[in-house]
């Protein structure tokens, strides 16, 4: 991929990267996700957030039955295929016009999400399971790889690295190998460094300053910071929900810095904030 022409390719969708920002708007269908779990918890209220990011800005939409915040237990196959297909299907009728990726682990929520239209799958383990890349290769759809160390219930239990910029870069790059070998073209692979996946502090602000280094991955770059632990740390918010400062400016310089896509739950802010930082860093007023 060249600069100015770079695009990542999700079934019929094609993604213009660089242009402007894209935004990935967060739904939960958990009753315990760390900023709004139960919040969004019937298919019904889902849908309806779902639109409502829609209508906000959201490029592409996220439903994830699944929390994977630290210390989360997983959930059943049956229990998070129940949780996500209805949203799916709710909204590629609500709002036909919005993409949908699907936010799983197992490569049987990603094939039956497909099958109800989403044109990424999401999997914050990065691929590892073989037939996860087989399910998107033959769906013909995106892919974001994540790096996550070890797994949600442990992960943050001390984590360490020797230098988490470079040991993130490798895995990912690993990780697109792994991908491409498997039949999925690069220009369908969004890659992500998984902001709160098994880092402290230090390691999640290396990451972002990190960026321009996973760019050179040659993919589309991912940044999920929006609500997290760390940004409630610097800027002493306990509640999620009181955190959208601190993620607006974990945003905005994470554009700074190269990324293409951000995930987020305050859209309609975060679209707000972009139009001025896009209009700094890649020029033009919009
Ligand atoms: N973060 C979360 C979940 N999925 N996917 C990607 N690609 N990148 C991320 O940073 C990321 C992700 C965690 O946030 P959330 O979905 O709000 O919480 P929970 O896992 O508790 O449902």
């Amino acid at each position: 991929m060249t600069d100015g022409a770079r695009t990542w390719i999700c079934g019929d969708e094609a993604f213009a990267l660089g242009e402007r920002t894209l935004v990935m708007g967060v739904v939960n269908v958990t009753p315990d996700s760390f900023s709004d779990g139960g919040m969004f918890a019937t298919a019904e209220d889902a849908v309806q957030r779902g639109a409502t990011l829609a209508d906000e800005g959201a490029d592409l939409l996220d439903i994830g039955g699944e929390s994977t915040r630290p210390g989360s237990d997983p959930v059943s196959l049956d229990e998070e295929l129940r949780r996500v297909l209805p949203v799916i299907e709710g909204l590629r009728k609500a709002r036909p016009g919005t993409p949908v990726s699907v936010d799983t682990r197992k490569h049987e929520v990603a094939r039956a999400s497909i099958r109800a239209g989403a044109v990424v799958v999401n999997d914050v383990t990065g691929g590892r399971d073989p037939a996860m890349l087989e399910v998107v290769r033959d769906g013909g759809v995106g892919i974001v790889l994540m790096h996550m160390l070890g797994e949600p219930k442990t992960m943050q239990d001390d984590p360490r690295y020797h230098d988490v910029v470079t040991e993130v870069r490798d895995y990912l790059r690993e990780r697109i190998e792994a991908a491409v070998f498997k039949g999925i073209a690069e220009e369908r692979i969004c890659v992500d460094p998984g902001i709160g996946f098994g880092k402290n502090v230090e390691h999640n602000l290396a990451l972002l300053r990190g960026v321009p280094e996973l760019r050179t991955l040659g993919v589309a770059v991912l940044v999920g910071a929006s609500r997290k632990r760390f940004i409630g740390t610097l800027s002493g918010t306990e509640d999620p929900a009181e955190r959208l400062e601190g993620s607006i400016a974990a945003a905005v310089l994470a554009v700074a810095y190269g990324a293409d896509l951000l995930r987020v739950h305050d859209v309609k802010e975060t679209v707000r904030a972009l139009r001025v930082a896009d209009a700094i860093v890649r020029g033009g007023a919009g």
